[in-house]
């Protein structure tokens, strides 16, 4: 049998936490051969901690065969201690009456000290998805302060954006999920994304041809998929846990376990890839194998997609600009 892996999830008394670390500890993420370790993270006021130790008992209470240890932190280095995989999911959320800076500047702050904590501490082959927000520069942020690990471990969460498409193209053409290959996100995990059905296809045939209506692309699609988030607020009261818990399983599974070739949306730091100045968190169309992932380079940008990104890589130059004093 395997030898277990360790994976560290942050904000893990949360509600996305609460929908992540079972399907984690029950195979689903990295395998059903996988014995893992979960090394969990939460701030250390005692009412999180308390709650932290409440959904410990329920890991216990499964008694899942894949769970082979399980710790509870409130000092990131000490719960990314040699890390395989780490989760960052817990952030600071927009409080009432916060500005914009201030959110980027506490989050700032987080994920500088995390980044540093995984610098010292974790596997030097960890790989690091951050869904946080804003998960892109929060990635960007932690990446910067990690300099001794491989920039390339660093990744945001965008494929909640990609399998919000997914299901609107299948909805829109009446195909299933499983059938659509080929559709990508471009950009910010915000509703500047841009979601591209251009190169999808169903069953060989062009998903652009079947659809054939900018109009709908323009205003039904984009906006619909953009502010999905906002959307699930507003119904539920509160935002996506089991859908974003969903896609950062997808997410880790993919590149570690490999696409087959098939195409998934993943925030990487680029390297220049379409024009996207290096180190930028972007969302770009990527195959994984081996435990890599690749950008899918070479296809052709026309002129209402060089807007699109163009839009969402000015908002994450401005995040970034925001905040470059603190790195
Ligand atoms: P919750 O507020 O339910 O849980 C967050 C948890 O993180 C809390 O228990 C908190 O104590 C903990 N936490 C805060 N700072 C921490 C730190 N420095 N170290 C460790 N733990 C810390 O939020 P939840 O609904 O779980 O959402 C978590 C984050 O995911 C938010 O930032 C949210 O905006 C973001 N999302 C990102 C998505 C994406 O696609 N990238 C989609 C879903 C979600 O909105």
């Amino acid at each position: 049998s395997k030898k277990p892996v360790r994976v560290a999830v942050t904000g893990a008394a949360g509600q996305i936490g609460y929908a992540l670390l079972f399907r984690i500890a029950s195979g689903e993420m990295l395998g059903k051969d996988q014995p893992v370790i979960l090394q969990l993270l939460e701030i250390p006021d005692e009412k999180a901690q308390k709650a932290l130790k409440g959904v410990m008992m329920e890991l216990e209470d499964c008694a899942f065969p894949l769970l082979a240890g399980m710790e509870a932190h409130s000092d990131a280095k000490a719960a990314f201690k040699d890390t395989d995989y780490a989760l960052l999911v817990g952030a600071r959320p927009r409080g009432p009456g916060m500005e914009r800076a201030d959110l980027l500047a506490a989050n700032a702050q987080i994920f500088t000290a995390q980044g540093k904590a995984l610098n010292e501490s974790a596997s030097r082959n960890v790989k690091v998805l951050v869904v946080g927000n804003p998960a892109n520069t929060n990635a960007y942020i932690a990446m910067k302060s990690a300099p001794d690990l491989p920039r390339e471990n660093f990744t945001a969460m965008l494929r909640l954006d990609h399998n919000r498409a997914l299901s609107q193209i299948a909805a829109k053409t009446g195909k299933p999920v499983a059938s659509i290959k080929k559709l990508c996100v471009w950009g910010n995990h915000s509703p500047t994304m841009y979601a591209d059905y251009r190169f999808a296809t169903i069953d060989g045939a062009s998903v652009k041809d079947m659809i054939n209506d900018h109009a709908w692309n323009k205003d039904v699609f984009l906006p619909t998929v953009g502010k999905r988030g906002a959307a699930i607020i507003e119904a539920r009261g509160l935002s996506s846990a089991a859908s974003a818990a969903n896609a950062a399983i997808d997410h880790m599974r993919d590149w570690a376990l490999g696409t087959n070739g098939e195409w998934v949306t993943m925030g990487v730091p680029s390297n220049g890839e379409y024009g996207i100045p290096k180190d930028v968190m972007f969302g770009y169309p990527v195959t994984c194998e081996g435990g890599k992932y690749k950008i899918v380079e070479g296809l052709p940008i026309d002129e209402f997609s060089q807007g699109c990104i163009d839009k969402t890589l000015a908002e994450l130059l401005s995040e970034q600009d925001g905040v470059k004093h603190l790195l």
